[in-house]
């Protein structure tokens, strides 16, 4: 069949849109109408050509919502006419990372995925005749794509397309970072590194479990408007800041972080955000992606010292199972997505998306097709 799709010809080049060809659904795979999809600071660090698992020509988006259309053989959970998200970290609940509940990364189908190709070592999109790669297992920069069985989330069917894509990665990953990876404990002191589509979920989130002191870190002023609406309770931008950062943060808080966030994607905030933690026991979690080559650094006496280092994939989240209720808490007013999702447009669009993105306009933009 034909889809319309935004194609990532090669790094650093805007997304072409174009007709490509899509292969149906084989087994245990399925056929999505995608709906809606977000676009997350990943897909623009992939197309900038920083990541080092990065492969081009592929169809980008990885914050989609949708309806299945049609299924394989052996599809058992799904039928045409449920609505999905698609799960870049999936849940096949049999796996060995599956049965250990000290992680979600599920690890059925991390090679191939990581390889853009589907379980079976095939794509299902071409251009031309010539193969076009899949992304982080959802390519929802696309109007149709097929998704194995167990990297879909079944939801209800009257959760809004343009809304709870964002559910696919912004959303969980800041709220499950701070409930599933940190287990924030109510009275908390937190500090928040970035305050785009991740950290104001991470704020959000810190919010819900009844944290303290929520600090928000970001270079851009504007984004503390939005920050406080969210729960942030003091904001800090670097470039104010006389003298050491770390040290203002850690007098702010009365003696650093119990809980850090760094939602940038940058080795020097990571560092910042470890050191920022408080002496003894704070935990600094790393959300953001670093580019190809990078590496993080600290003293080892900060980590002797008591501060724990550790980092998070989608929020912790167990998609399958996770995602679902966090579309709940979306229904019941529990969550506010409505007011990060700042811009929408058509897929012709797309790269003004990004461009909204990287001029620091935007929280979340969504492709609505
Ligand atoms: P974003 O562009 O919306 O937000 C980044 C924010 O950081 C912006 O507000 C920007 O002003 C601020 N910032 C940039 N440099 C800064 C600095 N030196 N000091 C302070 N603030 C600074 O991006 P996003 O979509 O929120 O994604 C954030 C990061 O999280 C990215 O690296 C993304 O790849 C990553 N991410 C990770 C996961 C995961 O599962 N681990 C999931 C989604 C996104
Ligand atoms: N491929 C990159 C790393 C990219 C990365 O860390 N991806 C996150 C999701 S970001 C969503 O916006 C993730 O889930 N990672 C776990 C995994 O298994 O990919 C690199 O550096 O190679
Ligand atoms: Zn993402």
């Amino acid at each position: 069949m034909k889809a319309r799709a935004a194609v990532a010809v090669e790094a650093g080049k805007p997304l072409e849109i174009v007709e490509v060809d899509l292969e149906g659904p084989k087994a245990g795979e399925v056929l999505v109408e995608v709906k809606a999809t977000g676009i997350c600071h990943t897909d623009a660090f992939t197309l900038s050509g920083g990541d080092p698992e990065g492969i081009f020509p592929s169809v980008l988006g990885h914050e989609g919502a949708g309806v299945v259309v049609e299924i394989g053989p052996g599809v058992k959970g799904l039928k045409p006419g449920d609505h999905v998200i698609p799960l870049y970290t999936p849940e096949c609940r049999e796996c060995e990372y599956c049965l250990n509940p000290k992680t979600n990364l599920c690890q059925a189908i991390r090679s191939t995925q990581g390889q853009g190709l589907m379980p079976d070592g095939t794509s299902r999109f071409s251009l031309n005749g010539k193969k076009l790669f899949h992304y982080m297992g959802c390519s929802t920069f696309s109007n149709y794509t097929v998704m194995p069985e167990i990297a879909l989330a079944k939801i209800r069917s009257d959760a809004p397309f343009d809304k709870v894509c964002y559910i696919g990665c912004g959303v969980t990953t800041g709220i499950g970072a701070v409930i599933n990876t940190a287990k924030v404990e109510p009275g908390s002191n937190v500090v928040v590194f970035g305050l785009g589509g991740i950290g104001l979920n991470v704020v959000q989130g810190a919010r819900m479990v009844g944290a303290n002191m929520i600090v928000g870190v970001d270079l851009n002023p504007a984004r503390k408007e939005l920050a406080t609406r969210f729960g942030m309770t003091h904001f800090v931008n670097p470039k104010e800041v006389q003298g050491d950062l770390v040290a203002h943060l850690v007098e702010l808080t009365g003696g650093g972080a119990d809980y850090s966030f760094e939602c940038i994607g940058n080795v020097n905030t990571m560092r910042q955000a470890l050191e920022c933690a408080h002496k003894g026991w704070g935990e600094s979690i790393i959300i953001g992606v670093a580019g190809a080559g990078q590496e993080i650094s600290t003293r080892p006496f900060q980590l002797v010292t008591g501060r724990s280092w550790r980092g998070t994939a989608f929020g912790g989240a167990r998609g399958r199972t996770d995602v679902p209720k966090i579309v709940d808490w979306y229904m019941d007013g529990k969550i506010n997505i409505d007011d990060l999702i700042t811009h929408t447009m058509p897929l012709e669009q797309i790269n003004h998306g990004f461009d909204l993105m990287h001029e620091g306009k935007s929280i979340r933009s969504v492709v609505v097709y």
